[in-house]
């Protein structure tokens, strides 16, 4: 059955004001219509917003630990519809059940995280530097948030960025990407379900070219949170730093895994398969390099072959699939592109390399695992995110050029190194830049209740999940409360 999407704007249930309409398909099967959704435009955001800020004012002012259970009933109907959203994530999405309950978990664990935060928010209270002058510094919302969310995680990322921003006081518009649709729908059902009030939690469904960029733009969108492409978050991030609108982008990632000599071979090897192909590569977390030390980089790389060719490709609901397929038309040709680059610059392709075509696997956009070996830290594979089931193989001589190989991209998001030694454990926590790093786990796998983030250009310096997602959704206020009667001048009337 088609799932029929609508918009979600001020309480109710409203097609785009042009009554035009958008496909969802299935990317394991390309004839199965999975949902239509609105091809909303200005006009319609201009109605979102609209009714985001006037029930911001309302909602800013019921106490937080209120706010808070709203989001917590989230959470407890979420987890009763865990399962039937997890099959749609399978279906429009196209990762395998155990992953797409996986997403739906995130958002739940997101959902009583920030709860909790409804009961803490703390701000600090200091000594003021006169006599009879109280200092403290509190939390305010910011006001209307408009959040952009891509389609590999389309529960969790979404909930990462409305729950805190709704504890925190604020009201919120959801963009969700053009492939996910009916995930982003049925979400919102939940979240209405909880009893918001109408306009504090808002749906615009469309094309970022036009719902996107009408939020970005619109003049009473006070701060707006993206995940999404390097590309397209210069562009969001351009537009907000011109109309001086808060902006938190969280965009691409060339994560790498260190393998030395040390290590425990057969760990590092699941750490690799599950970091590189897991969610078909299509993580910003995915390991897209193994920086392999040269003494076990023969013998990994064969491991990683023997192990990466007994992967299973196909659709996610046959439950032994463990790679589903890439998201769309234009991705599947862009990593095929990436393989063409990759032989030019003189890579070599020991693994997979092209499009899955056999037997079912035809009528959906499937990939096979592939691993390019002698890549040099020159080359566009080791610089260029790929986003699917390709990972660099690196050669290195030692820990520092292990180092130095990790930090040679743009990016800063994840990292790991599998090793035994405790010291080159912590040199490289110290060393590698990055937001996230892991020690002798895989890059992928982060938990809701610890920032998360990147460095250099794979952010622009918050820190999503987290109590610093607070920092994202929230002003500091500084207050002093003078209760000495009198004018007391700071600076200057205490001092001589
Ligand atoms: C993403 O790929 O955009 O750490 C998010 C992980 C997941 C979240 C990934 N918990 O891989």
């Amino acid at each position: 059955m088609t799932f029929r999407c609508q918009n979600y704007i001020n309480g109710q249930w409203l097609d785009a004001i042009t009554s035009d309409t958008l496909e969802s398909r299935n990317p394991a099967n390309t004839e199965e219509l999975v949902a239509t959704f609105p091809r909303s435009n200005s006009p319609d955001v201009n109605a979102a917003v609209a009714a985001a800020r006037h029930a911001y004012q309302t909602w800013r002012q019921i106490p937080a630990p209120t706010r808070a259970e709203y989001i917590f009933k989230v959470g407890e109907i979420l987890t009763q519809y865990k399962e039937e959203l997890a099959q749609l994530i399978s279906q429009e999405m196209g990762k395998p059940i155990a992953e797409a309950r996986g997403d739906v978990q995130e958002g739940i664990d997101c959902a009583f995280y920030s709860a909790g935060e409804g009961r803490r928010l703390y701000g600090q209270t200091t000594p003021s530097e006169m006599p009879n002058k109280f200092a403290m510094t509190v939390r305010v919302p910011i006001g209307v948030c408009a959040l952009i969310t891509p389609w590999n995680f389309p529960v969790a990322i979404p909930c990462w960025k409305a729950m805190p921003a709704l504890v925190c006081g604020n009201t919120v518009i959801l963009k969700p990407a053009e492939d996910t649709p009916a995930c982003a729908t049925k979400l919102i059902e939940i979240f209405a379900a909880a009893g918001f009030p109408p306009g504090v939690v808002n749906l615009v469904h469309g094309v970022g070219e036009e719902v996107g960029k009408a939020l970005v733009e619109h003049p009473d969108v006070d701060l707006v949170s993206f995940t999404g492409s390097s590309q397209t978050g210069a562009e969001v991030g351009g537009i907000c730093g011109r109309s001086h609108k808060r902006v938190c982008l969280e965009m691409g990632g060339k994560n790498a895994q260190i393998v030395m000599e040390d290590a425990d071979l057969e760990l590092a090897l699941e750490g690799a398969i599950w970091g590189a192909f897991g969610t078909t590569g299509q993580r910003c977390t995915a390991t897209s390099r193994l920086i392999l030390h040269r003494d076990i980089k023969e013998k990994f790389t064969q491991m990683l072959q023997s192990r990466a060719s007994q992967l299973r490709l196909g659709a996610a609901i046959d439950p032994n699939t463990e790679i589903g397929p890439i998201i769309n038309h234009r991705q599947l040709q862009q990593v095929r592109q990436y393989i063409d680059i990759a032989r030019e610059e003189g890579a070599k392709v020991v693994m997979g390399g092209d499009i899955a075509r056999e037997g079912e696997l035809g009528k959906g956009y499937f990939f096979l695992p592939t691993i390019l070996d002698g890549v040099t830290p020159g080359m566009r594979v080791a610089q260029e995110e790929i986003f699917g089931p390709v990972v660099a193989v690196m050669e290195v001589n030692d820990f520092a050029e292990a180092i130095a190989i990790i930090n040679n991209t743009n990016y800063g998001l994840s990292s790991s190194i599998y090793t035994r030694d405790i010291n080159r454990a912590f040199a490289a926590i110290r060393d590698i830049e990055a937001g996230i790093t892991y020690i002798n786990g895989p890059t992928i796998g982060a938990e809701v209740h610890l920032p998360f983030g990147g460095v250099k250009r794979t952010g622009n310096g918050h820190r999503e999940a987290g109590s610093t997602a607070l920092d994202i959704f929230t002003e500091w206020k500084t207050v002093y409360v003078d209760f000495s009667g009198s004018l007391q001048r700071a600076q200057i009337d205490n001092r001589s």
